[in-house]
């Protein structure tokens, strides 16, 4: 019984894209293999949690806010999770839409995205799909998860260089405005992904412009971190290294997108190992630095303990200059031409010249995944033997989480809700390092 269940799975074999043709039929040779199929459903089933967390976190943000605490008043990160809600809740239902056609082409003989179909090894032409349709369903989603994937960490990001500059967040509203526009943006740009399809140069020029605008409200954010960072007395923990790490990734991940943006580059460059190094930095390396950050400052809030900060340095510098070691390189390769996606490259023209630099991309890869195996043990060892938090704000934090005690009981405040009578980013102010939000403003007090 259970081993002709996996006969008839077999791999989900259409790579991460599952672009149609190639998984809209079932495979010659494949039989009846379904695993395209329990791929789809599954990502079905992902898309609908997806949803309900995001209007979960929609309504939580707009309905259920504490007496004080208006929109402008909250801390860069919950904004950042309530755009991330609305891009997620407004972009997945399409990748749905997409995945739901395919289930249909491969299981019950509809043509979506078949131009041709074969039945019986005998090719019925022109049904009167498109295979692009399922690109456009796609990518439709597969840019604004983009920023899915890098919205939390640029709230975290903001919040953490804040607090660990001591100095108020820079451009507040600018970074309200930037998170806007770009989430406006990343529902404009989706055929960037496209270029080499056929697309009408017309439009394409189109998408490049949309594409190219997403450079201002990036930029924009990056002077606001940098501008909170500049003359702060900045405490230089493990929250803040991932933080200003991932600052340094985005900028250079980001300046890579600006190649790629444009379609006269993008069509050289299409399918190389420059795409591949562009986007793991940006929002593969970047977006890591982000959790990583995020947990090492609020581990004390989660347990009570810190975590280990030997241990955290090491973590940080080696994924730092191992991340640069791994991707740096790649965008040469892509340049010389070197295709994405092959597994063996001989019989690749200048595989002696690409060899060793894929030797040296190798062993660092090794190197830096060993590295985050210090990270998942620092994190399970400090949860029951890391040095004990003997405050319950350990970083003279401004936002609402650190009010509570350090073991809170149900309801996080003892029946008493805290309210709200400042924005979170009032440090060094008035002579004094940091006052709670819950701190009523004073008569004399100065305005941020
Ligand atoms: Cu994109």
């Amino acid at each position: 019984m259970l081993s002709s269940i996996f006969v008839h799975t077999g791999p989900a074999s259409g790579g991460w894209t599952t672009y149609p043709p190639l998984s809209a039929l079932r495979q010659a040779g494949d039989g009846q293999k379904i695993g395209t199929d329990l791929w789809l459903i599954s990502m079905a089933l992902f898309i609908v949690s997806s949803l309900l967390g995001g209007l979960n976190y929609i309504s939580t943000i707009l309905n259920m806010r504490t007496k004080g605490m208006s929109m402008t008043r909250m801390p860069l990160t919950i904004w950042a999770m309530f755009f991330t809600a609305v891009l997620g809740v407004l972009s997945f239902p399409v990748l749905l839409s997409g995945a739901i056609l395919l289930l249909f082409d491969r299981n019950l003989g509809t043509s979506f995205y078949l131009s041709d179909i074969v039945i019986n090894g005998e090719i019925l032409p022109n049904e009167g799909g498109s295979a692009i349709l399922y690109q456009h369903l796609f990518w439709f989603l597969g840019h604004p998860e983009v920023y899915i994937i890098l919205l939390p960490a640029m709230g975290m990001v903001s919040e953490i260089l804040s607090v660990n500059s001591r100095k108020p967040i820079f451009g507040y509203m600018a970074m309200l405005g930037s998170m806007f526009a770009i989430c406006i943006l990343a529902f404009l740009v989706w055929a960037h992904h496209m270029f080499v399809t056929g697309l009408n140069p017309f439009l394409g020029s189109v998408f490049v412009l949309l594409t190219l605008l997403i450079a201002v409200p990036s930029a924009s954010k990056v002077f606001n971190w940098l501008t909170t960072l500049w003359r702060g007395n900045i405490r230089f923990t493990p929250a803040t290294l991932f933080a200003i790490g991932f600052v340094s990734l985005f900028i250079s991940g980001g300046l890579t997108g600006i190649f790629l943006g444009n379609s006269t580059i993008d069509i050289h460059l299409h399918d190389t190992m420059f795409v591949v190094a562009h986007f793991h930095i940006v929002m593969g390396v970047a977006s890591f630095f982000g959790m990583f950050a995020g947990v090492h400052h609020w581990f004390p809030k989660m347990f009570g303990r810190y975590m280990n900060n030997t241990i955290a340095y090491i973590h940080f510098w080696v994924t730092m200059v191992g991340a640069y070691l791994i991707f740096w390189p790649m965008h040469y390769q892509g340049l010389a031409g070197m295709p994405r996606r092959y597994l063996d490259k001989r019989g690749w023209a200048s595989f002696n010249q690409f060899g060793d630099t894929d030797k040296m991309i190798t062993v660092v890869s090794i190197i830096v995944f060993a590295v985050q195996l210090m990270f998942v043990f620092n994190f399970f060892y400090s949860i029951f033997k890391g040095r004990k938090v003997t405050t319950k704000n350990p970083w003279g934090a401004n936002t609402l989480e650190w009010t509570t005690e350090i073991n809170p009981g149900h309801g996080n405040w003892d029946g008493e809700i805290p309210e709200v009578h400042r924005w979170p980013y009032d440090y060094s102010k008035d002579g004094r390092d940091f006052i709670p939000q819950t701190e009523p403003v004073g008569e004399n007090e100065s305005k941020h």
